[in-house]
């Protein structure tokens, strides 16, 4: 997701376009349009303990600590020299965001109203609803306590190119807010090592395909536009009511905190590959939509290609309008499962009604160590690692939700599903296209049930060849989360501080 490594980010330029009014880079916290620079991204997790204390330490000393989109624009170019310079050393960069839960808010600002039912719930609520899994008094299994504690009122994010910088912002941070806040949870995300860096756990490069932003993005082939206002307050594109005016240039935060179970996946990949009579890598490639590269199936369906991988003016050119049959790329692949692209343009739908509404920005990070040489023979993970997912939007319920629940987790998804698409195979029946093998979850009363999905076995070029993946467990665990909402700089400085 977002990293020193992303090319994107490193070559995104500023436009302005006639259709969008100009956006307030100066308000709008830096990690929700461009993402924070991040090798090392701390999450403090506070509850405020001391309102009156810590609304004027907001106000006084921290709001203007709190780093832009303009910042973090002027440091594309910085980090961008830096490495045509040919320098590797990590530059410090340190960046600090801030965001709410409804609790936090209610300390804030007593009349506080959202709008956004998902986030007035809170991400534990929410849980089951996701298919976490829970017990018969309904506690959710796997998350920390700290999660389930209803005491997290905000958190911050610390990002910066070394550990030691980020951990002097949040030493500076913690000692100006002293006893005003109580830290629940603290935990630092990192890059991963050497060659994976810009690589999730399981070995994939991440943050890949971002939508691009009206008024902000100079897009990419196939990176298509969208209205700001699906991503924050006060700009074209919004759902629902007007908000409340101090939302403007704020987002809705999700935080998901994911292990990965990484080597079980890979054996199970290996297994899964033996049984079906395809190689391993293929398989794992048809299960997210992209080689490990970054390189997508539905341009390179047979063999990856690294060069097309890492090059952003080809790795999101293509929109699988010419993979109906999905000989190329399966439709339960997480990337198509999560940005469909053209696949509803059937009956009169188009991407900017029916996917365009749906994207988020998203902006996690890795964490936990990588897989010892212990964990990789006994196939079993002892170590907690996996993601630290983020992702921003203006409604939790109708974006991060929808992706989860309607998408990822339904199995009659496209052909049966929001809105109703009939996908058929050559022969004429009806595409049973299953679950996201990555992210989907298959939850019946609160238990884990097996997934399945379609066409693991490549279809490509006849379309002649049928079969299904049988996933015994989730490799995803979630542990954790919360909905925040990230406020613009100027809310910060008056209305939440006041
Ligand atoms: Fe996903 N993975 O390693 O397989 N994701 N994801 N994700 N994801 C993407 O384009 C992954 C998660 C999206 O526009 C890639 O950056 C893992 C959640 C969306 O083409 C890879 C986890 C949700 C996209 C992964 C995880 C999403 C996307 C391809 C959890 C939302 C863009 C690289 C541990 C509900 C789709 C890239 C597009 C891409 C992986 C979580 C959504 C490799 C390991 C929870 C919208």
């Amino acid at each position: 997701m977002s990293n020193e490594t992303t090319p994107q980010r490193l070559l995104a330029a500023p436009v302005s376009t006639p259709e969008s009014p100009a956006l307030d880079l100066h308000e709008i916290q830096g990690d929700v349009l461009i993402g924070l620079q991040k090798n090392f991204e701390r999450f403090v997790f506070f509850r405020i303990a001391e309102v009156a204390e810590f609304k004027s330490a907001l106000r006084k000393r921290i709001a203007h600590r709190v780093t832009s989109t303009l910042t973090v624009k002027a440091r594309e170019f910085q980090l961008r020299d830096h490495k045509m310079n040919g320098r590797k050393d990590p530059l410090p960069l340190v960046g600090l965001n801030v965001g709410f839960t409804n609790t936090g808010f209610k300390k804030l600002l007593a009349s506080a109203d959202l709008k956004d039912p998902s986030f007035d719930k809170g991400a534990a609520a929410q849980a089951p609803s996701l298919g976490d899994a829970f017990d018969g008094t309904g506690k959710l299994i796997h998350w920390k306590p700290e999660f389930l504690s209803n005491n997290i009122d905000g958190v911050f994010l610390v990002t910066g190119g070394t550990q030691a910088a980020v951990d002097e912002e949040a030493h500076h941070v913690l000692s100006i807010l002293g006893a005003s806040i109580t830290v629940i949870f603290d935990e630092t995300g990192q890059v991963r090592p050497g060659l994976e860096k810009g690589h999730e756990h399981f070995g994939w490069l991440d943050g890949v395909s971002q939508p691009g932003v009206k008024g902000l993005s100079d897009p990419f082939p196939g990176q298509r536009l969208i209205d700001p206002g699906h991503f924050v307050f006060g700009y074209p594109g919004q759902a629902g009511p007007p908000p409340l005016s101090w939302m403007n240039n704020g987002s809705f935060m999700v935080f998901r905190r994911l292990n990965q179970l990484v080597p079980e996946f890979g054996n199970f990949i290996l297994s899964a590959a033996g049984t079906l009579g395809v190689d391993p890598v293929l398989l794992g490639a048809r299960l997210v939509g992209r080689w490990k590269s970054g390189a997508p199936l539905a341009l390179t369906p047979s063999q990856d290609d690294t060069t097309l991988g890492a090059d952003p003016n080809q790795n999101n050119n293509f929109d699988f309008s010419d993979d109906q049959g999905e000989r190329r790329c399966p439709y339960a692949a997480h990337i198509r499962k999560t940005n469909p692209r053209a696949d509803f343009d059937q009956g009169g739908l188009s991407q900017e009604t029916a996917v365009d509404p749906r994207r988020v920005i998203r902006a996690g990070i890795p964490f936990g160590p990588e897989v010892s040489p212990a964990e990789q023979s006994a196939n079993t993970t002892s170590q907690e690692r996996g993601l630290m997912f983020v992702c921003y939007q203006t409604s939790i319920p109708n974006q991060f939700e929808f992706l989860q629940i309607s998408w990822a987790n339904k199995p009659n998804f496209i052909s049966d599903g929001i809105p109703p698409v009939l996908k058929k195979h050559p022969d004429g029946s009806v595409v049973k296209v299953g679950f996201d093998p990555i992210i989907g979850q298959n939850t019946v009363n609160g238990q884990p049930q097996p997934r399945t999905a379609d066409e693991p076995v490549p279809n490509y070029p006849t379309g002649n060849v049928r079969s299904t993946l049988q996933e015994p467990q989730n490799f995803i665990v979630p542990t954790g989360g919360a909905y925040f909402f990230v406020p613009s700089i100027a809310a910060l400085e008056n209305e939440l501080s006041a």
